[in-house]
Parts: structure tokens; sequence; C-alpha cells
């Protein structure tokens, strides 16, 4: 995979605000790699930390790493969630799901005291929407789901890899929806998880507590 420096740069940066002791959620996509990466690092230096994995990827990555990994029985709270997106803006709403890993990402990010969200500069946006919004959705009868989302303007399409419908880790299909500007995210995500049939859609509207982002020079920036 060829390297994205600014993706590179805000990654490992993340991986600085992990401190001894903490139990950190891991990230899924190309820039959670990097924090993934240098968590491996740091663990292999000392650092004494505990880590869950929002998706079977990213749990993968973190074994080869020697991130030690817990069970959710033996989770009382996590410390720090630090994951990628796919937008944001500058209120630290988010859509995410590009990686298909939007419900347990979300799952993680709503249990975390903190999430951190790293992301290449190109992701940062005035209103969210251009990129098209993943929505998780039961297999069973996914075609009558996707009519009540063709009724509300969703305009949902199947999600297809290697022209296979894609699954999910948890077994679901996901179906883009292509709004081009979200008006109302809040309304809209109370809308979208009403519709019977929909286990979640990829807007995370409060859970972002810090956002880094990385530009092409390796420099980054925050915002809180
Ligand atoms: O699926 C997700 O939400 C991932 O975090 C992903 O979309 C982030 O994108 P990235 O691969 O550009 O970091």
């Amino acid at each position: 995979m060829q390297t994205n420096i600014g993706k590179k740069a805000a990654g490992e940066k993340a991986a600085g605000y992990i401190k001894p002791g903490m139990t950190v959620g891991l990230g899924t996509g190309s820039t959670a790699y990097y924090t993934i990466l240098r968590i491996g690092e740091l663990v292999r230096d000392g650092l004494d930390i505990k880590a869950v994995a929002t998706s079977a990827q990213s749990e993968e990555l973190a074994r080869e790493q020697g991130i030690p990994l817990i069970d959710f029985d033996q989770v009382d709270s996590i410390d720090i969630d630090i994951d990628g997106a796919d937008e944001a803006d500058a209120q630290l709403q988010l859509i995410k799901g590009g990686g298909g890993a939007l419900l347990r990402e979300k799952i993680i990010a709503a249990a975390s005291k903190e999430m951190v969200v790293v992301i290449d500069e190109q992701k940062l946006v005035k209103h969210l929407g251009k990129f098209p919004l993943p929505v998780e959705v039961a297999t069973f009868a996914w075609e009558l789901t996707f009519r009540q989302l063709v009724a509300i303007g969703a305009h949902p399409v199947l999600r297809m890899k290697d022209n296979q419908r894609f699954l999910t880790d948890n077994g679901n299909y996901i179906l883009d929806c292509h709004y081009q500007k979200i008006h109302n995210a809040a309304a809209l995500h109370a809308q979208l998880n009403n519709v019977p049939g929909v286990m979640e859609n990829g807007l995370f509207l409060h859970y972002a507590t810090r956002l880094i982002i990385g530009a092409a020079d390796g420099s980054v920036r925050e915002i809180t």
C-alpha cells in the first residue's frame, strides 16, 4: 500500500494520546492502520495497555503487532478510541463506514470516554454528504428496506465487492446512500435508524472529541 503521508502523520500522532493502563479502541481503515502500527511499537517498548478492535481486519493487525486484546466481558470502559473517517466537519461530525465497519465502530465509540479521529486533510469538509452515507442493513428482506430508503429520498445503492454483495463482519449488507449534501444530520440519523431493517448508519455526531488532520507535507493540526 502506498504511504499516504498525511494519514501516516495523523495516525501516528493519535497514538501519543495513549497513556499506560488505558483500554484502547482500535479503529478500522488505512489511517487507523498507522495508529495500530505505532501502538505496536509502543507496546513492544513496554507500554502497558489493553485493546479492543472494531473489525476482524484491525483485530488481525493488532495480533500481528503484539497488542494485547481483551474480550468485551473484561471491558469496564474504553479510555480512548482512535478511528478514521470518510468525511469530518469542523463540528467533529463524521461520516464513517467506507470500510464497512461502522456498526462495530459506533458501538466502541459510544462506549469510549474519548474518540480521537484521524484523517487526511482532504476529508475535512464544510458540509457532510458528498461521500455516500453507508447504512448497514439486515440481509433479510433487504429489498424491502431498500425501497423504504428510496421512499425517504436516500438514493441507496447496494455495496458490491469483487462482483459479490459486500458482507460486513456482522453478516449484513451495506446500502450506500447518495445525499450529496446533508442539511440536518441529527434528523437524518434518527430517520434512517427508524427504518425497520436498518442496523446502523454512518453518521457519528456526538462521539469525536478530537480531530487530527494530516497534511501532504507531514504536518498535523487538531480540532477539539
Ligand atoms: O469504515 C470506516 O469508517 C473507516 O474508519 C474508514 O472509512 C476510514 O477511512 P480511511 O481508510 O481513509 O482511514
